[in-house]
């Protein structure tokens, strides 16, 4: 018997972690499982895309260490449109040291993200620590954590057993840890939220090991729930209209998985 797929309301009512309640809700409310992956290198432009992208989007992923121009301002009107439009806001950042180096990569320097962001991510390859450091910062703030558990680019070396000890470090951290950045279903906690980058309408890839799958192998065969997309929507010639459009084929996908 196929286990019954539960509705994104019915798992944020499973969840103990008020930020994969609160994407969860949005997701259901705004009916949308797209993040909007922002890599543009102006705080202007990101602001802007943003504003016209908000209301097909359940969160905002940044490269804060990408823009040339980041500086406090930038971080308040984000955070204005992130409560106009109603979605979070994920900082890409990847983690990637020992637990003592990352809480001043996470609380510190210019970005400051344990202030503003309320998703960040991190790479399981130090072990444990990492998720430790980061957790420390974290305490008291709403902010989770995603492992990446596996990689959209050709040749990644997060697969077979790095990617089963990331989901078990994943499983044993509830009160921070989210869920993923994979490329499939990797857990089967309803709490545990799966979130896949390297999606546009055709698969392909690009010059540089970026492969694509689309919205539908992505959710409907592969089991993720979220799908990250940046250079299909931003390099569009209509950003919006191309957002409308992953929003519609990724939640017509979770729908479809539904049933
Ligand atoms: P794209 O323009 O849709 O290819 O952008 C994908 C984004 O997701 C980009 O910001 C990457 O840094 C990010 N990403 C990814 O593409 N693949 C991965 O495995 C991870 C992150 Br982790």
């Amino acid at each position: 018997v196929k286990p019954k797929v539960l509705t994104y309301a019915e798992r944020a009512s499973q969840c103990t972690h008020s930020v994969s309640r609160r994407l969860l809700k949005i997701m259901e409310q705004k009916k949308t499982n797209l993040v909007l992956s922002a890599d543009v290198t102006k705080s202007k432009e990101l602001l802007d895309l943003v504003d016209k992208t908000g209301p097909h989007i359940c969160m905002v992923k940044t490269h804060a260490d990408t823009l040339d121009d980041f500086c406090d301002d930038f971080v308040e009107k984000l955070k204005q449109l992130s409560n106009k439009h109603n979605f979070l806001i994920f900082e890409d950042r990847k983690f990637a040291d020992i637990g003592n180096t990352v809480v001043h990569q996470f609380s510190g320097g210019v970005h400051r993200i344990s202030d503003w962001a309320d998703v960040i991510n991190a790479h399981t390859v130090p072990g444990a620590g990492v998720v430790q450091g980061l957790q420390k910062v974290a305490q008291g703030k709403d902010i989770g954590c995603l492992l990446i558990a596996e990689m959209s680019s050709a040749g990644n070396l997060a697969t077979g057993d790095y990617t089963q000890v990331t989901v078990k470090i994943a499983e044993e951290n509830p009160d921070f840890v989210i869920g993923f950045i994979c490329l499939s279903k990797l857990s089967s906690n309803p709490a545990l939220l799966h979130m896949t980058p390297g999606v546009q309408l055709k698969e392909g890839q690009d010059a540089l090991g970026q492969r694509y799958l689309t919205p539908q192998e992505v959710i409907s065969n592969r089991g993720s729930d979220i799908i990250i997309v940046g250079r299909g929507i931003y390099g569009a010639s209509d950003p919006t209209e191309a957002a409308r459009q992953f929003q519609i084929a990724g939640y017509d996908a979770y729908l479809a998985r539904l049933s």
